[in-house]
């Protein structure tokens, strides 16, 4: 059998189980995932719009074509009697596994002491529930990249100073635009650490320190790895070999790339701005790479390349045969456990969570 028919034979399969299942079963789609599990899914979006769908969901077997952190933050937001499943456990992200809790613990002691007050945590949802639950605690709520502007300025107005994190450049790229302080936290390093590297005994040069006393936004030191590689010169290219081109791109790129480019958006609003795009027009898109080429195909008569091939090799982790073979383990009589790829995050963490996740969700919708 070629590839092309086993392909359409998995996808069959899918649709039957999918069948079987009815009601009880709500699979979601990432943007960044294949178009064959995107085709089969009820309900394609960024991570923001796929949690506040899985929030609103009354199925019992909510399955998650995407990475693991969006798959928690589903499990938080569920109903009781509602089981989260992602079909390939190893579907991490390199961005969330960028801070521990005693990394944010340690940098929460150390703003608040700098600045004479506690910062608001703004965690970006790429997080461990673990961290968002401390956020929560902390009085701090989650972001995306679609609603991270709103949120620092909604906190911002409120004369609190905000601690971003952990993407730095999504931190610099909400500053800038709010024309916000902003500054890099750095981790202290003891006295005795210094000495013994025959350092003057400052944590960072005198200058950033103070940079960072003033700074209104803080920054952890965490990056994406898709969007950390596209550089300025990638935008030059561009525009020498696509004249007349416009160049989007995502937040979690460089400043010195926002600043080149002629757009800078979240996912759904790059996926808008190719909606508006006019036929004849090319756009050179500088974010993951079957997101970018799922575009092209879905917008025929606009030239759609991407800025570079930067593909998530944890979203590819989730295939057609990973997803056909989680949901066979729903429809199989007995009772499919963690062993079957279902998401669990204990009380204790959840609550905090929780509290994280539903205040972006209260600031965004307008009840908060
Ligand atoms: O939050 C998401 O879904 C991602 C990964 C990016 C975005 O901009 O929406």
């Amino acid at each position: 059998m070629g590839e092309r028919e086993e392909r359409e034979q998995t996808l069959r399969a899918i649709r039957r189980l999918k069948e079987r299942l009815g009601c009880e079963l709500l699979i979601l789609g990432h943007y960044y995932q294949n178009a064959d599990n995107l085709a089969v899914a009820d309900v394609i979006g960024d991570s923001y719009q796929l949690s506040v769908t899985a929030s609103r969901s009354q199925a019992r077997h909510i399955v998650f074509c995407g990475v693991h952190f969006m798959a928690e933050s589903a499990a938080i937001l569920a109903r009781p009697g509602q089981r989260v499943w992602l079909p390939e456990r190893a579907a991490g992200c390199p961005l969330a596994d960028m801070i521990t809790p005693e990394g944010f613990r340690e940098a929460m002691e150390d703003l608040a002491s700098l600045w004479g007050e506690a910062p608001v945590p703004v965690l970006y949802v790429n997080s461990s529930a673990e961290l968002k639950a401390l956020a929560g605690e902390a009085g701090g709520t989650c972001c995306t990249s679609s609603n991270a502007a709103a949120i620092a300025a909604r906190l911002l107005g409120g004369r609190r100073r905000v601690f971003f994190l952990p993407d730095e450049n999504l931190a610099w790229n909400v500053a800038v635009s709010l024309g916000e302080p902003a500054a890099t936290w750095q981790a202290p390093v003891s006295p005795a650490a210094e000495a013994g590297r025959g350092a003057a005994g400052t944590r960072a040069p005198a200058g950033e320190l103070r940079a960072l006393r003033s700074a209104r936004i803080a920054a952890w030191r965490g990056f994406c790895p898709i969007h950390q590689c596209m550089t300025v010169e990638d935008v030059e290219r561009a525009r020498a070999d696509h004249p007349g081109c416009r160049v989007l791109v995502h937040p979690e790129c460089s400043p010195e790339v926002v600043r080149r480019s002629d757009f800078a958006g979240s996912t759904s609003q790059l996926l808008k701005e190719a909606q508006k795009a006019g036929p004849g027009s090319t756009l050179v898109i500088g974010t993951e790479t079957t997101f970018v080429r799922w575009l092209a195909a879905n917008r025929p008569g606009v030239a759609i390349v991407p800025l570079r091939e930067s593909g998530c090799r944890n979203m590819a982790r989730i295939t057609p045969e990973k997803l056909k073979a989680a949901l066979e383990r729903l429809a199989a009589p007995g009772r499919p456990g963690a062993e079957a790829g279902e998401v669990t995050v204990p009380e204790a963490v959840r609550s905090g969570a929780f509290q994280a996740l539903r205040r972006m969700i209260d600031y965004t919708e307008g009840g908060g």
